[in-house]
């Protein structure tokens, strides 16, 4: 690892003005009293400012699939910023970012073959429920406007996607932005439900909330679903077996669209390439980000159905007008379009997928063994990702796994905990051994939590 060494991390911390950033999802005034600052990374650690090395569980934040630091994907980076640097998307391109669709579209579901790219998951987010209005439209069915999220649902913070999404703190402070929204229920019930192994065995009937809102609303005003295959910041929720297949079923019924948001769980995270194939569910778009570019560059992107974007060329008007008016200036930025080369080049190239296939049957045996933990109320895995739902403490939602948090980074390994659920999702480079640390650690910090 290339780490700044004692007296350079004293400088760097003893330097550092915390007060003018704003950080993101972050109590500010706590964490500027007591800051933890990463400041290198390779593989599958972090060093921290205070010179420890920190053991990562969460592949940053369900994003460097690959592990930190690839010197493939930094050289991919390096040499695309010495070659051209930046070059606008619209009405000229560059190269690479082709060369970056092709291989999306080469892992995503048969059928899948298009991508537009932008620069984060919510973006990703916005464009798809714009692709998904502009569709309809093209189509001559411009009645069908209204988006249907689902609670529970985490679609970054756009307007549009905390519109559709199902987090109250997302949501309470702005309102729901979007014109026309509606929420199918979650399907967490832990009650028929806790401590299963693999998918819940029940709750396919939540989908036919999709029946009930047809007959509330009338299929010819809704446009599109989005849902998570799996719900990751909402804390890991599984899909009941059968449900996807009946949510697909429902809106092939009638004429709806239906989105994946594979933030998460696209790139391997459940052992293929996109949850569609682990689920066998074909969407008409999956959104996707984060691993695209093993986090390296922010990137996202909507991956489109043929007949979407067939659709868009058919009833586009004139060869010379613009089909979808809509862009980002750093739609398919040449770094990020190197970056995601490389990081799709490696996983193939390092079987990683099949690796997080390999490894799943270990980790959730790992995971299920916390079972009689102090305070586990539930336990949810698949792939690599695992959920330990904690019992909240009496009036203080949160405070139970957020101090989970604090001791397991104390102890050098990085968890993430969302509400009082402990989220785990490594890298796919992690061996057992660094399984057993996480797992020890989690075990160990869960006895002596208040
Ligand atoms: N959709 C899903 C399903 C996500 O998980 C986004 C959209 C938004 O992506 P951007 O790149 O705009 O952040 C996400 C992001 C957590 C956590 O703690 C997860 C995310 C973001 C912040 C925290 O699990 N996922
Ligand atoms: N705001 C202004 C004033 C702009 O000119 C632009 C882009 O040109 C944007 C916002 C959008 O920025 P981006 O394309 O990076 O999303």
């Amino acid at each position: 690892m290339n780490m700044p060494d004692e007296k350079a991390l004293r400088q760097l911390h003893e330097g550092l003005n915390l007060q003018p950033l704003w950080i993101p999802f972050t109590a500010n005034r706590q964490f500027k009293a007591a800051p933890r600052l990463l400041v290198s990374a390779k593989d599958m650690y972090y060093q921290t400012h205070d010179g420890r090395r920190l053991l990562d569980g969460i592949a940053g934040l369900w994003a460097v699939n690959a592990g930190h630091c690839r010197p493939k994907i930094v050289e991919a980076i390096k040499k695309q910023a010495e070659t051209i640097d930046y070059a606008t998307g619209f009405q000229l391109h560059n190269p690479t970012a082709f060369q970056a669709a092709e291989k999306v579209v080469d892992l995503a579901p048969e059928g899948m073959d298009h991508v537009f790219f932008t620069n984060s998951g919510s973006e990703a987010v916005d464009t798809a429920l714009k692709i998904a209005l502009a569709y309809h439209r093209a189509r001559g069915e411009g009645t069908r406007r209204m988006l249907i999220g689902r609670e529970r649902g985490y679609h970054g913070v756009g307007f549009g996607g905390i519109s559709v999404g199902g987090m109250v703190g997302n949501r309470k402070t702005f309102g729901n932005m979007l014109g026309s929204v509606d929420h199918l229920r979650h399907t967490h019930d832990p009650a028929r439900n806790s401590f299963t192994r693999g998918l819940p065995e029940h709750g396919a009937e939540f989908a036919d909330d999709l029946e009930r809102l047809v007959a509330l609303h009338d299929a010819s005003n809704i446009a599109a679903v989005i849902v998570e295959p799996v719900a990751g910041s909402t804390g890991v929720l599984l899909p009941p077996k059968g449900y996807l297949q009946r949510l697909r079923g429902i809106c092939d019924k009638y004429g709806i669209l239906l989105i994946f948001d594979e933030v998460i769980t696209g790139f391997g995270r459940t052992g293929k390439a996109f949850a569609a194939q682990t689920f066998g569910v074909t969407p008409d778009m999956i959104t996707c980000a984060k691993a695209l570019t093993n986090a390296a560059v922010p990137m996202g992107g909507v991956i489109v159905k043929k007949g979407i974007y067939d659709t868009f060329m058919e009833k586009g008007g004139p060869e010379s007008a613009i089909e979808f008016f809509h862009g980002y200036t750093y739609s398919g930025h040449p770094l990020a379009s190197a970056a995601a080369c490389a990081s799709l080049d490696l996983f193939k190239e390092e079987k990683l997928f099949e690796r997080v296939a390999e490894l799943a049957p270990y980790w959730e045996e790992c995971a299920h063994a916390l079972k009689g933990s102090p305070h586990v109320i539930d336990i949810r895995t698949i792939g690599l990702v695992a959920g330990i739902e904690l019992q909240p403490m009496a009036d203080k939602p949160g405070a139970r796994a957020f101090e989970a948090f604090m001791r397991a980074y104390q102890k050098n390994v990085l968890i993430r905990t969302t509400g009082d659920t402990i989220a785990l999702s490594p890298s796919f480079i992690i061996d057992k051994k660094q399984i057993d640390e996480i797992f020890g650690v989690v075990r160990d910090v869960l006895k002596t939590l208040p």
